[in-house]
């Protein structure tokens, strides 16, 4: 199989030209490690060469130095037309989902020929045209993500000269996450030497991987003892991350290694490895067509299985800003449920819009006497869809917890 990092430098732009896929700073940083990567050694011995050509002096013909007068023409030929400006909206401005964003172009010189049209493009897809002034514009952000939209507006001038504005704003959820109430089922024994770091169900077990240099393991567990009925130690410089389930397959992922591990579900034997651009692999998890994956950000990132490279990504908001540190992963009647590190709750996300629209408070569900004991942060959601049962519990927690949930999420 070919490594990821050939797949990312040959895939496609991408071509679904939906609003859906912002044009992130992620995956803008992703692409070009990608490309430094090619073309690092290229550019470098193009780099040498030129400085040897331009020492040896013998690469070409000479080039004449500029007068100043030539100098300053070429300054003002250069320079950028800038006949207008863009008075509404702010650059980094924030606003609701839903809310009609105006926008406004205004000219500040009457020097400049007339201006044909005026372009508005959102997260790279045009959106609109203006023809004739006033150049203003309402755009509607309904069934938008949340999160960064880089704008741009290209002006068109009679003359045939153009102008571009580029700027940020930030589109924050509309709603303010209520709280779900949970029903504490029951309460089973869970290992306090394993740094959950990935928890799934899957036919009356759960499967759970950890983390830790020297510690990290994956591991299949009966639910009512705690006790693993198949345990694989991971080699000491690997620290293990989140894992899901897809058909017999496990996949496990690397907190800094920037590799993922798909064993036999039945066997735990290591089939393959796949490579990924991520810098930090956190939570994981599947939707029944990709793969799903958190970086401690405030991102997440759709991976196809196969060859697992990024398909799209969404970037993670309340009605007050981002919400990040997100952790485990679990996939429930389509939603996306994450930890969030460091807190004792659990964040429900709409996969389409990016939004949080409800959030689960678990403080206090292990209890004080258990606290006395080395423990780390709450983490691991695990669901069993035909009970409709949630398991979730903690780095080192000594107890694993069923609860039900109330209400719709
Ligand atoms: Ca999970």
């Amino acid at each position: 199989m070919p490594s990821a990092f050939q797949h990312s430098i040959s895939r496609k732009p991408d071509a679904s030209g939906t609003t859906f896929y912002p044009a992130g700073r992620g995956r803008t940083i992703h692409r070009l490690t990608g490309i430094f990567r090619i073309t690092g050694p290229v550019f470098g011995g193009l780099a040498l060469l030129a400085l040897s050509c331009t020492l040896a002096a013998g690469c070409g013909k000479k080039v004449q130095p500029k007068s100043g007068a030539e100098n300053r023409v070429s300054a003002v030929q250069a320079a950028r037309v800038s006949g207008t400006r863009v008075a509404e909206p702010a650059n980094n401005s924030q606003f609701s989902l839903g809310e009609k964003i105006p926008l406004r172009l205004e000219r500040v010189t009457d020097t400049l020929p007339g201006i044909d049209s005026v372009q508005f493009f959102a997260g790279g897809d045009r959106q609109h045209t203006l023809h004739g002034e006033p150049f203003a514009y309402e755009w509607s952000t309904e069934n938008l993500r949340v999160g960064t939209w880089p704008l741009r507006l290209i002006c068109y001038y009679a003359d045939g000269r153009k102008e571009y504005h580029d700027l940020s704003i930030v589109i924050l959820s509309d709603i303010t996450p209520r709280y779900l109430k949970y029903r504490l089922l029951n309460t089973w024994p869970h290992d306090p030497k394993a740094y959950t770091q990935g928890l799934v169900y899957d036919d009356g077990f759960l499967y759970e991987g950890t983390g830790q240099w020297t510690e990290s393991s994956l591991r299949k567990t009966e639910i009512r003892t705690g006790e693993p009925v198949r345990m694989l130690n991971l080699p000491d410089d690997i620290f293990g991350e989140g894992i899901t389930l897809l058909n017999d397959r496990i996949y496990q992922l690397t907190y800094k290694s920037q590799v993922g591990f798909v064993y036999e579900k039945e066997t735990f034997r290591r089939i393959q490895k796949v490579y990924y651009e991520i810098e930090e692999g956190w939570g994981l998890t599947y939707d029944g067509e990709y793969l799903i994956m958190s970086d401690g950000t405030n991102r997440i990132y759709y991976m196809d299985p196969e060859y697992f490279t990024e398909v799209r990504q969404l970037e993670v908001y309340d009605d007050r800003g981002p919400v990040s540190r997100l952790n485990e992963l679990e996939y429930i009647e389509g939603r996306i449920f994450a930890n969030i590190y460091g807190e004792e709750e659990i964040v429900i996300i709409d996969p389409e819009t990016g939004k949080i629209t409800a959030k689960i408070n678990m403080k206090g569900i292990l209890p004080a006497k258990d606290r006395s004991r080395k423990i780390d942060v709450f983490n691991g959601i695990a669901w069993d869809p035909a009970k409709r049962i949630l398991y979730v519990t903690g780095k080192y927690w000594p107890k694993m917890f069923e609860v039900s949930l109330e209400g719709e999420f």
